[in-house]
């Protein structure tokens, strides 16, 4: 019988005109030995023929076999693969075991039809015995032995042929293997035996299918779309009429069952995982035994969820397969709330993919792709160093368990099988359940599924493979598939053929256009439900296989079963056997973990103690102002303003405290109060500083500048003293309470660029923050204020440049008030920018600001009352001053006597005047008399009363010119003093 024959060399138009074409056996197996195995020479038309001889006797005795004995029986079959192209170890042992192993098969034959073809083929021979006597030449170069042994040969294969091609008890399906392509899924090397299995025992099974065997009709798709259609339809343009496909693969399955619909035809996929391929509109005619791709989804979310993972990533390969199952992860992945933060796709380099996910920090990954895809995945993996402790790969379960390190040099992957496996180490795999788990519970075929894996290792085994050395061909999971579909096609035809035996039909009346038979046939398939040896075979609405999923995960180069997950039942059965690289479930994402960057411990620690040193230091000084009040070296420079102007200091070395003041002291929600005290106490502090400052050196401006004898009328008060600050403070309080009113400071966060694990940490990333004070007009306020305190500023260090030469003796600081304001100007307009600059960095700020505060503030200090400070020293007995000086600390007696010399002074200069005016007209006088007694030589009376008076006069002047001398020497209020300094 020829219908066995392997054709998957043959271009498949040829193959299937061999397949059906009876009559053309020798010529088919001549076709086959000439291409396979060895050159043509003479012997092997003698080959040939008595090959085929051979095998048409067997079958020509299985026929009479039959005839006599009208009952089944058993005679080995002869089955022949000439394809020794592709791997040849595998197809020379297929090709001795064909012929040499014999399988068991049941052989009807229609003893009727068999009788009146032996007659035609009697006449064929007799015709040709006729003609072949006509030439002489042809007799005379063959011998008589061999010319009958002809003549026999070509009645026998009459015979056989067919016995083969036109028996009406054949029913015929097509099969699409995908088995020697480059990439996609090769999983026909293990299904096709495995379908072959099935055959076997369904042909063997005397309650199905009565009166008729199923027959395939195989070639090769190497999982290619292109040829896959082709192979196609060169099963539907050639005889025998085909019933079905079988295919697989998801991209050949796709464009096979798109076509299929066109001829009634259904179409059973036993190896198609395509989400798409459910699509009962597209697809209206297909099943598959293969669950589909989203099968996974379910269990994969319920994975992510269990380990806490709510944030992936997605790298697949551009197949529809990938697109459609990636797109329903996605829908369920909205659904759990878990977030894919990127979907890397690629053709066939994954490189950049790669390097994409590693880009956007990807943990958690999901890999749709084939099994060479895989690989190359996983080298470049291995190079991007995207695995261990921090990653978790999720790839598809169905790739064989040796699949990382198979195939490298072949497939030109630069990762030897070390690193491989190095890199593959911990991945999770979700995978259909493809094999019945209850091994020993017995299926439709009466074997249990590990009665199946030996008969199907055997198989293997036979066709070449090294099952032992646990080398499985690609599609070993997808066998029960396979093995299960043709038993679903059995039950489906057998159903169908029951239902056509009513009205007198039956599935040899199919043709492409019948659509009442194939509606049967998809009703039949529909309806199927049995137990397998993958399970429960039975199909959803949309073809889908109905099944459970099966989580593993690779440990120590092996696969170890970690679970199972019934989507239908939410039932997650865990086995708690997994084992993380680093010990501890992989994070989904860098840990970041946010730092609060605050002022360094040790200096906070050092300022804090200058400034409270400076505060203490101030109130020292103030309590030594007031013990020396009396003291003509503090009266005669504004104490008052001393005291004010330490207070400031006080006030201001506060302020710096509080600018060191963070996160690590104060809590969040108090943080607001620290900014508007910080704020407060600096610009009331420097106010009353600086103000008191200011107002000493804006005194010597106004006795430089004003006319003396207004100076001398002025009585300098006390309180005018102070509005020079009050006046400022005013100010400070009117805009702080604005700014605190309209857009009070709060606690703003500055946040900076993530820095570097600690202790190689990978997962750890921190993200430093620093607390600033801000408000949303941050600006314009702080405009506002450092306008207002730089016009002091800068109207204060003009005072002092205009008055650097005064010494004035009521103020007998001016010069180191000057030197005061020019540090504190300084100072505040480098500082005010430079911080404005430095903000970010919380150390260099705070030493900035608070060194300055501090330097001002004990410079300050410093220079206005170390001089008075050793002055006291110096003279510790000197009593206090009571009857000079008019400052502002003057005691009231002083300030009388004071007076009354002014007017004492004032009446003197007064009466000079009167004198000098008396002398003058006397001395006129004198000089007419003098010029009168040169003309009249009269007595002298007149002349000595003259000089009499004059002589009086004289004599007073002479009086009140001492005493206001001594009287100016009392008064000298505007003369520069050096008295004390
Ligand atoms: N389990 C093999 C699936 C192959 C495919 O969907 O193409």
């Amino acid at each position: 019988m020829l219908g066995e024959v392997n054709n998957d060399s043959m271009s498949p138009p040829r193959a299937m005109t061999l397949q059906g074409g009876e009559g053309h056996a020798a010529a088919a197996a001549a076709g086959r030995a000439g291409r396979g195995a060895a050159p043509r020479s003479r012997s092997m038309p003698y080959f040939i023929e008595n090959f085929t001889l051979i095998r048409l006797c067997l079958q020509y005795l299985r026929v009479i076999s039959r005839l006599y004995q009208n009952a089944d029986a058993s005679l080995p079959r002869v089955r022949v693969n000439f394809n020794f192209s592709k791997r040849p170890l595998v197809k020379l042992k297929t090709v001795v075991n064909n012929m040499f192993c014999f399988r068991t098969r049941t052989v009807y034959c229609d003893i009727k039809a068999l009788l009146v073809k032996t007659l035609v083929q009697l006449f064929v021979v007799a015709k040709c015995v006729v003609s072949a006597a006509r030439s002489r030449w042809w007799w005379r170069r063959r011998g008589g032995a061999r010319r009958a042994h002809t003549l026999l040969l070509l009645w026998l294969s009459g015979c056989g042929g067919y016995s083969e091609g036109r028996r009406d008890g054949d029913l015929h399906i097509g099969g699409i293997f995908p088995m020697e392509g480059e990439g996609g899924w090769q999983g026909g090397q293990a299904c096709k035996p495995a379908a072959e299995l099935a055959l076997a025992d369904v042909n063997a099974r005397s309650d199905l299918l009565s009166g008729f065997k199923l027959y395939i009709h195989s070639n090769d798709s190497k999982c290619e779309p292109g040829l896959g259609a082709s192979v196609m339809y060169n099963l539907l343009y050639n005889p025998p009429q085909k019933l079905l496909l079988l295919a697989g693969c998801s991209t050949v399955c796709t464009t096979v069952a798109e076509a299929a619909k066109m001829w009634n035809l259904m179409v059973l996929c036993y190896g198609a995982s395509s989400p798409a391929l459910s699509d009962r509109a597209r697809f209206p005619t297909l099943f598959r035994t293969h669950p589909s791709a989203t099968v996974h989804n379910p269990t994969r979310i319920k994975l992510m969820q269990k380990f806490g993972w709510s944030r992936i990533a997605i790298l697949q390969q551009a197949e529809e397969v990938f697109i459609s199952t990636v797109e329903d992860l996605e829908a369920h992945c909205k659904k759990s709330g878990i977030e894919i933060v990127t979907r890397q796709s690629f053709l066939s380099d994954p490189a950049d993919a790669v390097r994409n996910l590693r880009r956007q920090d990807a943990r958690v990954i999901v890999g749709l792709f084939y099994v060479v895809a895989a690989r190359r995945v996983l080298c470049e993996v291995y190079k991007h160093r995207l695995y261990g402790k921090s990653y978790v790969w999720f790839f598809i379960g169905w790739y064989e368990d040796n699949w990382f390190e198979t195939n490298l040099e072949k497939e030109g992957i630069d990762c030897t099988p070390e690193q491989m496996r190095e890199a593959a180490e911990g991945h999770l795999t979700t995978e259909a359940l493809m094999w019945n788990q209850n091994s020993n519970q017995t299926t439709i075929s009466g074997m249990t599924s590990e009665d199946f894996r030996s008969r199907l290792n055997e198989a293997l085994r036979e066709a070449g493979y090294d099952i032992d050395g646990e080398r499985y061909p690609e599609g070993y999971q997808e066998a029960p598939l396979a093995y299960d579909a043709v038993w679903a096609v059995a039950l489906a035809f057998n159903k169908t053929m029951e239902k056509l035996e009513k009205s007198g039909l039956s599935l040899k009346n199919f043709t492409y256009t019948n659509k009442k038979i194939a509606d049967d046939i998809y009703e039949a398939i529909n309806s199927t439900s049995f137990l397998g040896v993958s399970g429960l075979v039975a199909f959803s609405s949309q073809g889908d296989r109905i099944a459970l999923t099966q989580i593993e995960q690779l440990t120590e180069h092996h696969y170890v079963k970690l679970g199972y997950y019934d989507t239908q039942a939410d039932n997650l059965t865990w086995l708690d056997r997994e084992r993380w690289v680093g010990g501890k479930v992989p994070p989904d994402r860098t840990v970041i973990v946010t730092e609060l960057r605050t002022v360094s411990l040790p200096l906070f620690a050092c300022m804090t103690a200058l400034c409270i040193a400076g505060i203490l230091a101030a109130i020292a000084l103030i309590i030594f102002n007031i013990l020396h009040r009396h003291r003509r070296v503090i009266q005669w420079s504004h104490p008052a303003c001393n005291t004010v102007m330490l207070c400031g200091c006080c006030v201001c070395l506060s302020a710096a405290i509080a600018l060191g003041l963070d996160g690590r002291w104060v809590l969040e929600q108090h943080f607001s109060g620290l900014c508007a005290a910080r704020a407060w106490l600096l610009a009331i502090g420097f106010s009353m500083a600086y103000g008191a400052l200011f107002t000493k050196v804006w005194r010597v401006h106004r006795h430089t500048t004003q006319p003396k004898v207004e100076t001398k009328k002025k009585r300098i008060h006390g309180w005018k003293l102070y509005t020079m600050v009050g006046g400022l403070l005013v100010v400070d309080v009117a805009l702080l309470t604005a700014w605190q009113l309209r857009d009070p400071l709060k606690r703003s966060v500055e946040t900076f660029p993530l820095e570097a694990p600690r202790h190689h940490d990978d997962d750890v990333h921190i993200r430093p923050q620093l607390e600033h004070c801000a408000s949303n007009h941050n600006t314009v306020w702080l405009g506002v204020m450092y306008g207002y305190k730089g016009l002091v500023l800068v109207f204060g260090l003009f005072l002092a440049y205009e008055t650097r030469s005064v010494k004035v003796r009521q103020i007998n600081d001016s010069r180191y008030v000057g030197m005061s304001i020019y540090n504190v100007v300084v100072l505040c307009l480098i500082t005010a920018p430079i911080t404005l600059v430095i903000m970010s960095q919380q150390d260099a700020s705070f030493a900035f600001v608070s060194l300055a505060i501090v330097f001002c503030c004990f410079l300050s200090m410093a220079l206005i009352f170390i001089p008075k400070v050793i002055e006291v020293i110096r003279h510790p007995t000197e009593r206090a001053e009571s009857g000079r000086g008019s400052g502002s600390g003057s005691a009231p007696a002083d300030e009388e006597r004071y007076r009354e010399l002014v007017k004492e002074n004032e009446e003197l200069q007064k009466l000079i005047a009167q004198k000098e005016e008396r002398i003058r007209v006397l001395k006129q006088k004198l000089a007419e008399r003098e010029s009168a007694a040169a003309g009249v030589t009269q007595g002298t009376g007149g002349g000595d009363r003259v000089l009499a008076d004059l002589a009086t006069a004289t004599s007073d002047y002479g009086t009140s010119t001492n005493y206001t001398r001594s009287s100016r020497a009392s008064v000298s209020d505007l003369d520069f003093s050096e008295s004390y300094l």
